[in-house]
């Protein structure tokens, strides 16, 4: 593979004068100058940086990152790992630039993006496209049409019959004004129908296995590893995506469940948030789209999200595959044994499918809404009725949390 770094270079300021170091207080004089020194060398003497340094700035930062709550953490120790990133990812693309140098000088950037704030025009972000397409990472071709027997995970799709009585609501396609009279304010969940048909993400880029491999395929990005996020062995990992599917999506580790559930991932990869459109619906709500959070879910058949509640208003879209749904409005709150504990408060401590009703005997009195979400249907969740979640098969769903 040819040689990187000049082109690596030319995407930074032309010189050291033109590149930007400028903090806030917060950050130590000694910080600015191990900076400085790295952004010298990056300039002094082509193809001889050394990453150490680099390392240095990484691992300073990264203990300021992880003292303390993550939102009481300084915006400016972000951004010191930022740079941190930037430096050591450069000095990675030294040489020749083996596939291998290529995909650690990517997982870097990502690492910056994940932990760091933006810096420079967001160059990790500007980086990691020149990385991905003129190194051209190979990107593993599984044809989900067409899956090798043997290595996808064999799915049974049993799908739930949901009574009649129970099921939420369908709706094609209503003017805003009767969704915020029918469903916004008197809080009623409902299915809304073709109101995502035109997004790119069923028509001109179908979301497949192959596709997310070919966009994101060598993307680091947190997983969450167990069952269900309340169970004790329950953690998180960062995995490229293409990990990710070879373990948890085509069945390596038959026993684990691995989950994709994230909300950087649409900043990450800006390819797939171009294949998704925020819903009309959203402009109900009193903020701006800066404000609206959309979720990556992607994941086996299988999957669960316990039953919990959100402080803001849901749509959730459902783009491959289907999901199990059990609504519960907080009216029923007392009957779903929230935990107690401050961080899973919102959490009810009950398995919705297969309760232990001498432990949790209030639960069976609960009234609750279900349905089978198909592809191409969007459910309005409204701000803080419970749901839980099961996907039925292999499944990537975008929710859009908005106020
Ligand atoms: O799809 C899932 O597993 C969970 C979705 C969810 O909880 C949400 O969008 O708030």
């Amino acid at each position: 593979m040819a040689h990187v770094w000049r082109d690596v270079m030319a995407l930074l300021p032309a010189n050291e004068t033109d590149f930007p170091l400028v903090f806030g207080e917060v950050v130590e004089p000694s910080v600015l100058v191990m900076l400085e020194l790295n952004r010298k060398e990056l300039y002094a003497s082509s193809n001889s940086f050394c990453t150490e340094k680099a390392q240095v700035i990484i691992d300073y930062s990264w203990e300021k990152l992880n003292t303390g709550t993550w939102r009481d953490v300084d915006k400016e120790w972000r951004r010191v790992y930022s740079y941190g990133c930037l430096f050591k990812a450069v000095g990675t693309c030294q040489g020749e630039s083996s596939r291998d140098k290529v995909q650690d000088a990517i997982k870097i950037c990502d690492m910056g993006l994940l932990m760091g704030a933006s810096i420079m025009d967001n160059i990790l972000q500007r980086l990691i496209a020149f990385l991905k397409n003129k190194a051209m990472i190979p990107n593993k071709v599984v044809d989900i049409e067409q899956p090798c027997p043997k290595k996808l995970r064999k799915e049974c799709i049993l799908k739930p019959i949901i009574n009649p009585g129970l099921s939420v609501q369908r709706v094609r396609c209503p003017a805003l004004e009767s969704f915020r009279s029918e469903f916004l304010e008197p809080k009623i969940p409902v299915i809304l129908e073709g109101i995502i048909d035109h997004w790119p993400a069923f028509r001109e880029h179908t979301w497949s296995i192959e596709y997310l491999q070919a966009v994101a395929g060598c993307r680091t990005v947190p997983v969450e590893l167990g069952s269900r996020y309340t169970d004790e062995e329950w953690s998180q990992k960062l995995l490229t995506v293409n990990e990710f599917i070879d373990r948890y999506i085509l069945g390596q580790r038959e026993a684990a469940t691995g989950y994709l559930a994230q909300h950087q991932l649409f900043d990450q990869v800006p390819e797939l948030k171009e294949d998704i459109r925020i819903p009309d619906y959203c402009c109900l709500g009193e903020g701006d789209e800066d404000n609206i959070t959309i979720n990556a879910w992607f994941g086996p058949g299988g999957t669960i999200s316990p039953l919990h509640q959100d402080p803001e208003e849901n749509f959730l879209a459902q783009v491959v595959g289907s999901k199990y749904i059990r609504l519960y409005s907080t009216e029923e709150s007392e009957n779903l044994y929230p935990h107690q504990s401050e961080l899973l408060y919102n959490t009810s401590q009950v398995d919705v499918e297969n309760p232990d009703v001498v432990q949790f005997p209030d639960f069976l009195k609960a009234s609750y809404q279900e349905c089978v979400l198909e592809p191409g249907e969007v459910l309005f969740i409204p701000r803080q009725h419970w749901h839980y979640v099961r996907s039925l098969e292999l499944s990537f769903s975008v929710s859009f949390w908005w106020s």
